[in-house]
């Protein structure tokens, strides 16, 4: 099934000290949130166009610092008990840990991205019970050595067989194909060589059936591209690469800069008679 129509945008809310691109804006050091800069930030994400906001309490990037399961719950719930009320878009948990799937569908979240794709001990079983969609994203390794020396014989088939597995996993474990969206997990355990067969092959993971999601937003594959070195300096980077997954049938994209991105869609969608 392709994606009908353009894809939704996904506002990325980083509810944390050392995400690599905007860790620290939405949180003090002292761990508080920042409760004013969240609520204006997803004010203008909503303001933008995005469908989806999507909250992490814990940073995935390499080396990055785990979070206890007690501490990322109420980080989320305190986030969403303030967004929930005040907007009318799906509201996601980026989340790999049981207790904030249930935490955080109490509270309004209608999403579980989940970028170990519901492989922690107890997360199917807590994914179904939450009756949230699931995105399910390919990783190679762990976020604290992912990036150490990738390798694949054949990433595209491997990633896929890997999404395809855990959808027959999560289907044994209650979650019906309406609740699975796929990602390939662009940075996660891929050099820019990987990275660029797996954006080529949008195609293949639109043909599984699912709803695919990408998320390359600032990422170090668009900086190795351009010679970007600062995150923020990538926007019109991957706003081209939006662009070109809008037009190979991607359902929905995880991005930091919502308004570019939209821009990027809206000159694609008037050029594609498919969109
Ligand atoms: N990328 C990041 C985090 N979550 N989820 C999905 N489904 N796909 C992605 O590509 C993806 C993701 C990394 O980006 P970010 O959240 O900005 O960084 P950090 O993990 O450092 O907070």
């Amino acid at each position: 099934m392709r994606w009908q129509g353009a894809p939704a945008l996904m506002g990325v809310l980083n509810l944390t000290a050392d995400s690599f691109s905007d860790g620290g804006e939405l949180l003090a050091p002292n761990g508080r949130l920042k409760r004013e800069a969240l609520l204006r930030r997803a004010d203008a994400f909503v303001a933008e166009g995005a469908t989806y906001l999507d909250l992490g309490a814990e940073s995935t990037r390499p080396g990055a610092r785990g979070l206890g399961a007690e501490e990322e719950c109420a980080r989320i719930e305190e986030a969403l008990k303030l967004l929930a009320p005040r907007f009318d878009v799906a509201l996601s948990v980026d989340s790999s840990t049981p207790m904030v799937f249930e935490c955080a569908a109490a509270l309004g979240a209608t999403l579980i991205n989940d970028v170990r794709a519901l492989g922690r001990p107890g997360a199917l079983a807590a994914a179904a019970a939450s009756g949230a969609t699931v995105c399910l994203m390919h990783m190679q390794g762990s976020p604290e050595s992912m990036q150490d020396a990738p390798h694949y014989e054949d990433v595209v088939a491997e990633v896929i067989a890997f999404l395809e597995a855990r959808v027959q996993a999560a289907r044994e474990a209650g979650i019906d194909d309406t609740r699975i969206v796929l990602d390939p997990g662009f940075g996660f355990g891929k050099t820019l060589t990987h990275n660029l067969a797996l954006f080529r092959a949008l195609p293949r993971f639109v043909g599984l059936g699912y709803p695919v999601l990408i998320g390359v937003s600032r990422k170090r594959m668009l900086g190795q591209l351009t010679g970007r070195e600062a995150a923020k300096d990538r926007v019109v980077a991957g706003s081209v690469l939006a662009a070109e997954a809008a037009r190979q049938g991607v359902a929905i994209i995880r991005t930091h800069d919502v308004g570019a991105t939209r821009d990027a869609l809206a000159v694609i969608k008037a050029l594609e008679a498919t969109l």
